[in-house]
Formats: structure tokens, sequence, C-alpha cells
């Protein structure tokens, strides 16, 4: 598209929204504050670089296309071609599995910042901050259970890296000057009915409690519940109530995952309740497709419904917006873009809404005013505004990334 094409529909739209009391200019701005958290695992499948063996704990990826990141520096440049197409500047979420291990092997509770030493170095070359995950899963102690397993031994071992996670996390903090974040998901569960659901809890509480006992500042822990796991479809230990209970007990940071709940479940709705509760909140941004399947995001009704409701609450200060799927079915540069970008397109329709006559509406019981607002807002020229802040940007505007990937594809990926 021509730029000149691009900068008129965005007056148009200005001034369209200007009617509505709407700033598109402050708006812009705000999108481009707002920072993504990109995982790291799309580039290659959930792989990592510790022993490249088969995913487990419950987790699955599908498909094969060609292509994959084999190695560090792959993995690195794609991330990098990933973010080139993506506006705005966004932070790195890594897995404990994907050190510089250098070839070696290190063991999960032998794991230390200077594993890390690289990725820091790497990423304040690339103006991107990190964030961080415990990994509990692809791990011949990882079994169904982990923090919570009876044998005291291996719930040592994973305490033991978790406890290691953090340290690492708070050095990334600590040199970045800007708090990591650092997410912890266990699998633990059962296949079949358990009669001892208390008790894996309890074993689960006292992990914990064990793990954070270390109080840190340049790091914040989230704690990511889940409904079930494949393999682990009767139970999950640390469940959605578990874990806001523990959440709001030791004022931890709730991750909420969207494809981690019952289908019919609204996870934009749970956003304002647990706000009064917990310090933040960390979002997994995912499509779970029948299943917790984490097709890539897209701009769904469900994206659009968790954006919403951020800017509804006042919250983009304590909402950390991560991005957690992995589709293995088609080119996963692309994937990484296509979700970014659907999951910013549907912030941006969040900070266009008009709000305050909505909620005057609301005030004054007239509902449909209301209703009436909300469906016109779909149809105003939000695209422009996106198609600005990619100029703005100078990331591809519209579907020009398409070409974009192939090209590297043809030139990179498929030589792999
Ligand atoms: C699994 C959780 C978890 C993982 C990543 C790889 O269901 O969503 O967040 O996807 O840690
Ligand atoms: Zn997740």
């Amino acid at each position: 598209m021509k730029e000149e094409q691009i900068i008129n529909a965005y007056k148009l739209a200005k001034a369209r929204y200007a009617d509505l009391g709407i700033d598109t200019d402050k708006v812009m701005d705000t999108l481009q504050r707002t920072s993504l958290s990109l995982h790291c695992w799309q580039a290659d499948d959930v792989t990592g670089f510790e022993s490249r063996g088969t995913l487990t704990g419950g987790i699955q990826t599908t498909g094969n296309y060609p292509g994959k990141a084999r190695n560090i520096d792959e993995l690195r440049q794609d991330i990098l071609k990933a973010a080139s197409y993506i506006p705005g500047k966004h932070r790195l979420s890594l897995h404990e599995i994907y050190g510089d291990f250098g070839g070696q092997f290190i063991d999960r509770d032998q794991v230390e910042p200077r594993h890390f030493e690289s990725w820091m170095q790497w990423a304040a070359e690339n103006g991107m901050k990190l964030d961080f995950n415990s990994t509990s899963f692809s791990h011949p102690k990882s079994g169904d259970l982990s923090l919570a397993n009876p044998d005291k031994s291996i719930r040592d071992f994973w305490v033991e890296h978790t406890k290691r996670c953090r340290a690492i996390a708070e050095e990334m903090g600590k040199r970045q000057q800007d708090p990591c974040i650092m997410n912890l998901w266990v699998h633990d569960g059962s296949k079949d009915i358990t009669v001892n659901r208390m008790k894996y809890r309890e074993l689960l509480k006292d992990s914990l409690d064990r793990i954070f006992a270390q109080e840190y500042t340049h790091m914040k822990d989230c704690v990511e519940s889940k409904v079930f796991g494949i393999g682990l479809e009767s139970y999950t230990v640390g469940s959605n109530d578990f874990y806001i209970g523990y959440g709001v007990l030791r004022q931890k940071l709730i991750t909420l995952d969207t494809g981690h709940f019952h289908p019919t479940e609204s996870v934009a709705d749970k956003l304002s309740s647990l706000l009064l509760f917990v310090p933040e909140v960390m979002l997994h941004v995912s499509r779970p497709v029948r299943w917790d399947s984490d097709h890539v995001t897209i701009m769904n009704d469900e994206t659009l419904d968790l954006c919403h409701e951020i800017v509804r609450c006042g919250a983009l200060e304590r909402v950390h917006i991560g991005l957690d799927y992995f589709d293995a079915s088609i080119n996963r540069i692309g994937a990484y873009v296509i979700g970014s970008r659907a999951t910013q397109k549907c912030l941006l329709q969040a900070l266009l809404e008009p709000l305050d006559t909505l909620r005057r509406y609301e005030a004054e019981g007239k509902g449909f005013q209301r209703l009436a607002l909300l469906e016109e807002a779909k149809s105003l020229p939000w695209n422009a505004v996106w198609d600005m802040f990619c100029l703005k940007n100078d990331v591809p505007v519209g579907h020009e990334f398409i070409s974009e990937i192939e090209k590297y594809e043809a030139e990179v990926t498929s030589k792999r």
C-alpha cells in the first residue's frame, strides 16, 4: 500500500474517532508502550537445547512443517525475523531448556545464570527484555508428578530446579533494570481417578513455599493453573482454585492461559476479580480449538474480550501480555507474526473504544444506546489506525508480511 493512502486513511479515521472523543494519536502512543512477551518456544516446537528429546508433560505440538530452528543461533535469527514484522518493542520469554549449555548436558538442578549469559547479552544488544519459565516437562524425572511428587528426592530435585530458575530470573531482571517475570507451570496430575487429591495439593503448596522462601527484588513470580493435560485428564494438582488460593495468600501473580479453562468459561471475566486480590496478572494468549490445542492466536471474540477487559479495568500496567501457542503445522515465523499482530489489533480496538460514552449510557440506564454504540464501534475504521501504527514502526503494512516471510522461507528455513 502507498504511504500516502495510509496517511489519508488515517486522517479520516482520526476525525471519525475524534467525533467520539477518542484521540487516535494518544491511543497509538499507548499501544507503542505496551510490550508483548513473545514465547521463544514457537520457533522449535518446545524442544529447547537440553537434550532435544520428546515433549512430555501433557502438552503436544502437532505438525511437521519443515524449517524449525535446530539450534540457538537459528532460534535467535528466527525470533529477530519475526520481531521485525511486529510493530513496537517486545520482550522474549525463555524456558529453562533454552539455556546456552555449550553442548554439555546440564541437568535441571544444576542450571545457573551463566547458562543464560549469552541470552542476556543478546537481548541487551537487540533491545529485548527477558522473561523466564522453569521447565518441569520433557525430563526423565518429569513423570506425572514433579513438585507434588510424594517421593521426596524427586520433589527436592524440582524444588532445586525452580529455585535456581528464580535466581536466573533475578539476574535477568537486574541486568535489564526491569523485573523479569518468571512463570511457574507444572504439569502435575493424574491420568485416572486419584484418591489422593488433597495429599498432592498439600505437597505442591509446601514445595511452592520452599521455592518462594527467598525474596527477590528484580523478578516477579507468577503461577499458572490448568484444567487438564493430555494423559493427565482426571486430575490437575495445580488447578485454578488451587492457584487462586495460593496467589492470594502469598500475593503472587496469577497466569491466565486462555486455553486452560472449560470451553464456555470467559477468561476475560476473570481479570476484574483477580486484580482485586493479587498484585498483577500474566496472560498466556493462545487459541484453544476444542481443547488446549495451542493454535495460533487470532483476532477472535475471546482475544478481543480479553483486551477490552484489560483496558476497561484500567489495568494495562498490571496485566502482562504473554503469548503461548505452538503450531508445528505452518511456517513458524509466520505463526509468531500472526499471533502477535492479532493480539495487538485486539488491544488497539480496545483502546479505541468510546468507553466514557458507553459508561455514561450505562449509568443512565440506557441499554439500547449502550448496545448500539458497542455494535457501531466494531466497524469504526480501527484498521486505518493499525496501518498507520505499522507504518510508523516501519514494519510491513497489511498482508505485505506474507511475501516477506515466504522470502525468508525460500532463502533460510527451507534449507534447514
Ligand atoms: C502448558 C502451559 C505452559 C506451556 C509453556 C511451554 O499447558 O500453557 O505455559 O505452554 O510453558
Ligand atoms: Zn501457558
